[in-house]
């Protein structure tokens, strides 16, 4: 009987290892609060993400909220609905309104060319979203929030380790928010950081993640606690250890893959994008019903009938979700709303075995038409 298989698989390092990292934690009796093994991990993770500053939190969602509440935003923020929930509900939560922009139909980020029609006067920021790990236009972001004199914050949940002609992609923008759940290609179990460049903005973002304490006399701003523990920062040291090594294992999964389903009439795969190393996150197929023969659904129920649990990462697209009580208009992002309906995100973890991807790839393959090679 084969076992089940998830759509990912928490990386981990041995128990040896954790409980040998977390020996010193019982000698000094410091668990949280930006202790030792917190500031080891910043530092360690500014240096692999190629990035000036790291500031560390509880988890990815509350770093971004942070990242938005530091830089003062106000009004407007231009994204994209086709995202996990989370990168809407932090510019909800935030008291901003999301002012949706459709995607590039092949690698599903922003699509920069329908960004400038959307900004207003009301406009203070763009917050793109880097999905699945293909990266956005940084240049054209760049070159358009200058105009406009906007903030740029980048959920780069997807892309930790991933480079851009040399650099960090967390460099890019004024922030770039990084998610390490136990679901992503790093972790810290739960956990999450943001990058930057201004040492004010990180000052602030420190004393907002701790309810706002300046010092103990002087607590100036509405703060919450976002802080991340000793335990999840020792989660972390170990597995940035073995990153590398992970990373190259996943793109031997990704390699067959696509061995198996490059040029399939009726499925599109992520581009390789030019000038980027990948850290190979996700792997999402579009699937065009009327080419291949069956749809998304039918393929995700097939895979299911044989225990493969892929998911329909990201549907539903965030504006249609009911929290929001039909604010939004979903046919405003025509191409979010296709890709959505016809997006799967494949199984990928390190240890996937090859043989296992090959028999994902063979059940999906028996969906074809007949007839289509
Ligand atoms: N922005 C973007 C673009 C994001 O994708 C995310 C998170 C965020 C922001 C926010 O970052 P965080 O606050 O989460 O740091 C999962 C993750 O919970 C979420 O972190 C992630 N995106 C999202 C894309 O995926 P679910 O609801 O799909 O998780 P769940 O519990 O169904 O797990 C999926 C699979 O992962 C399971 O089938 C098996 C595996 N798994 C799961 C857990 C919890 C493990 O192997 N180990 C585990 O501990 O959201």
């Amino acid at each position: 009987m084969d076992q089940k298989i998830l759509v990912t698989r928490s990386s981990m390092p041995s128990f040896e290892e954790y409980v040998m990292e977390i020996k010193d934690i019982w000698d000094s009796g410091w668990l949280t609060n930006m202790g030792v093994k917190h500031k080891e991990l910043e530092k360690n993770l500014s240096k692999y993400l190629g990035v000036e500053n790291t500031s560390l939190f509880s988890n990815g969602h509350l770093a971004l909220e942070i990242a938005i509440q530091a830089m003062d935003l106000s009004g407007e923020v231009i994204t994209t609905p086709f995202t996990f929930a989370s990168t809407t509900h932090a510019i909800i939560r935030s008291g901003l309104k999301p002012v949706f922009c459709d995607i590039d139909p092949q690698d599903y980020t922003i699509d920069v060319k329908k960004i400038e029609s959307l900004v207003t006067e009301r406009t203070s920021a763009i917050i793109p979203v880097h999905v699945y790990g293909n990266i956005c236009d940084v240049e054209e972001i760049d070159r358009i929030a200058k105009k406009y004199d906007l903030k740029v914050i980048y959920d780069a949940a997807h892309t930790f380790g991933v480079k851009y002609k040399g650099s960090g992609i967390g460099s890019f923008g004024d922030a770039s928010m990084f998610s390490f759940h136990a679901t992503k290609v790093f972790n810290t179990i739960e956990g999450g950081a943001v990058c930057f460049s201004n040492p004010d903005l990180g000052e602030k973002m420190n004393r907002l993640k701790n309810f706002g304490i300046k010092n103990e006399v002087e607590i100036n701003e509405v703060g919450t606690n976002a802080k991340m523990n000793e335990f999840q920062a020792a989660m972390g040291l170990c597995n940035l250890r073995n990153v590398n090594n992970e990373i190259a294992k996943r793109k031997t999964v990704v390699e067959r893959y696509r061995k198996h389903l490059d040029d399939i009439n009726g499925i599109q795969l992520s581009p390789i994008q030019k000038d980027v190393i990948s850290n190979y996150a996700y792997f999402p197929i579009i699937i065009d019903k009327n080419l291949f023969g069956a749809n998304r659904d039918e393929i995700s129920d097939e895979l299911k009938n044989h225990d493969i649990f892929s998911r329909k990462y990201f549907y539903p697209l965030t504006n249609t979700f009911d929290c929001f009580h039909g604010q939004f208009d979903p046919k405003q992002t025509p191409i979010a709303l296709s890709i959505s309906e016809t997006a799967l995100t494949l199984p990928l973890y390190a240890d996937l075995s090859l043989s296992d991807v090959d028999r994902v790839c063979d059940i999906i393959l028996s969906m074809r038409k007949s007839g289509i090679s």
